[in-house]
């Protein structure tokens, strides 16, 4: 089981308090951009995170491929890819590298689908969510044969009853 956060906009005490109770139970902790932080911030020990619009600094990377649990995982903020506006540049990119899943982040909202066999995640916004469901939340990402289940959780790591599903 793996982490996915995103657009903590300068709220650092929300990674850390999600790093911490997961840093046992996770193989891996994505953040997909706009934290706001300096890259070299300690609290990034442990955590793969990528460069979003709202941050400057240049130690970021645009995007990263990470394996995790046998999967191939890209990570980016989406925002080079015009995520704002659909997943189909994304989708070319994430074809092109031959990944599982691809994270994204940017738009504050959840999304959980999957396009040619590849799983497009995000995780919403742990601080500023916007849209239908106005609620703090990040993912969980764990892989069940050959599906993966998506498990939404709000900031006291409950399960979103209408975000839950198996892709
Ligand atoms: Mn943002």
């Amino acid at each position: 089981m793996f982490v996915v956060m995103s657009d903590s906009h300068t709220d650092r005490r929300v990674i850390e308090s999600i790093k911490e109770y997961y840093q046992d139970k996770a193989t891996a902790i994505f953040h997909c951009g706009d934290s706001e932080l300096p890259s070299s911030d300690p609290i990034w020990e442990g955590i793969t995170v990528v460069a979003g619009n709202c941050d400057d600094d240049e130690g970021y990377h645009d995007f990263l491929i990470k394996e995790v649990e046998q999967q191939r995982i890209l990570i980016s903020h989406g925002h080079l890819f015009y995520v704002g506006l659909g997943l189909e540049r994304y989708s070319y990119f994430a074809e092109e590298k031959n990944v599982d899943i691809a994270l994204f982040g940017h738009i504050h909202q959840p999304v959980a689908q999957r396009i040619n066999q590849i799983l497009y995640l995000n995780p919403g916004s742990v601080a500023q969510p916007r849209g239908a469901h106005q609620t703090k939340m990040y993912a969980l990402v764990e892989k069940k044969g050959k599906k993966i289940e998506v498990s939404y959780r709000n900031l006291n790591h409950e399960p979103i009853p209408d975000l839950q599903f198996l892709l």
